[in-house]
């Protein structure tokens, strides 16, 4: 996969994508990312990216000539132009994992007020990390890249990490152990030590539809559940309602 990040700040890249996962994922020729300066694409000699918005008010906006020559510039070869924003789809991992099958993704990062709402018709979908306002498109760009990433298959070790994790089936995950054994009279859980592993995974599913229910019962909400799914929510419902009746 390539990716082009449109920049005024190059060098914010460097060390994000010099570490670890994403940097081996570079090594292993899985991952092409470039960085590319926006401030080359302005033509006038103080290089003038932003200017005053017509109409009044605060703030700078990014100029519509500079960042349509910038975007041109790395769509030799097709790619999806992707603008980061708070006006942008909040990024999901089921959105992760679509533009994890593109070939080439062309991330915008806005500083200032924004762009020029005319540079639209060049960006092909807007994404928010979250409803709070950065200094920069740069953070959300590197949110995208990590997570987007992982996806590629041969990045993470052990792919099935990214299939039994949080999201992957739109729940929490469950809670991990590793060893001491015990800490501070705290043991882990003797289902996971029994080595009953279909007892276990079922232990596991239970306990990810729990930490759901108390912590993102909106995941719940919109979700298709097979039987055990139903069968296990079932049993948990039941446990807190009379857990309920018994404190009353
Ligand atoms: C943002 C977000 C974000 C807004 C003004 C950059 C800033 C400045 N990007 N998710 N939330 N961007 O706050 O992606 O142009």
């Amino acid at each position: 996969m390539r990716i082009d990040i449109l920049t005024l700040f190059p060098d914010m890249f460097l060390s994000p994508f010099n570490e670890s996962i994403i940097e081996r994922a570079r090594q292993k020729q899985l991952l092409e990312i470039n960085t590319v300066n926006i401030r080359g694409f302005a033509r006038d000699k103080h290089q003038q990216v932003d200017d005053y918005p017509y109409g009044g008010g605060a703030g700078m906006v990014m100029k519509v000539d500079v960042l349509s020559r910038a975007i041109r510039s790395v769509q030799e070869v097709p790619g999806r132009v992707i603008y980061l924003s708070p006006q942008g789809q909040p990024l999901t991992q089921e959105i992760v994992t679509r533009l994890a099958t593109e070939e080439h993704l062309i991330l915008l990062c806005g500083h200032y007020e924004g762009i020029d709402e005319r540079l639209m018709p060049l960006i092909d979908e807007e994404i928010s990390i979250g409803d709070y306002v950065l200094t920069g498109g740069e953070i959300g760009a590197m949110v995208v890249v990590d997570a987007v990433a992982r996806l590629i298959p041969g990045v993470l070790g052990d792919e099935r990490s990214s299939q039994e994790e949080s999201f992957a089936g739109g729940l929490l995950e469950y809670p991990h152990y590793t060893r001491p054994r015990c800490f501070e009279e705290m043991e882990v859980p003797a289902m996971l030590l029994s080595g009953h592993h279909a007892e276990i995974r079922r232990w596991r599913k239970k306990l990810s539809l729990l930490r759901t229910l108390l912590k993102r019962p909106d995941l719940l909400l919109h979700r298709d559940y097979d039987q055990e799914e139903r069968l296990l929510l079932e049993q948990i419902l039941f446990v807190r309602e009379k857990e309920k009746g018994e404190k009353s």
